[in-house]
């Protein structure tokens, strides 16, 4: 836990989100400026700021998540895809220093342009 990670809040309940998956070692919830309907961020719950920094076991754990929840995000919102994607450090855009996995709901008519385009 970070005392100033707004992601470690979420993870404490100290602040408020909507979750949509949680286990032992991740949480699910919707990203508060989404990109598509159903943006999801997975995070972990323990704190590391980047992928590298992340022990390769909660890795599998952030990665199973993904696995797990993106075909469920898709439907919910009946997407005919995702982008899921980090952005690693803040050279890469990274906002908050707590890892997450973004899964952004694609559709046929959104124009299929790549992420970094749609995310401007
Ligand atoms: O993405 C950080 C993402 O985190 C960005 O899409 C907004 C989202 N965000 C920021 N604060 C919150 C809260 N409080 N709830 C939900 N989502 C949030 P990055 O990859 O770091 O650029």
């Amino acid at each position: 836990m970070s005392e100033d990670c707004i992601f470690c809040r979420i993870v404490d309940g100290e602040l408020p989100a909507r979750v949509v998956y949680e286990d032992d070692d991740v949480l699910a919830f919707l990203d508060a400026n989404p990109l598509a309907p159903g943006h999801t961020l997975v995070v972990p719950k323990d704190h590391y700021e980047t992928l590298g920094d992340l022990p390769a076991d909660e890795g599998e754990a952030v990665f199973a998540a993904l696995h797990r929840l993106t075909p469920v995000v898709e439907a919910a919102v009946g997407a005919d895809g995702s982008n899921v994607a980090f952005n690693n450090g803040e050279a890469a855009g990274q906002e908050v220093p707590h890892v997450h996995g973004h899964v952004i709901p694609r559709f046929e008519d959104d124009g299929g342009r790549p992420v970094h385009a749609v995310a401007g």
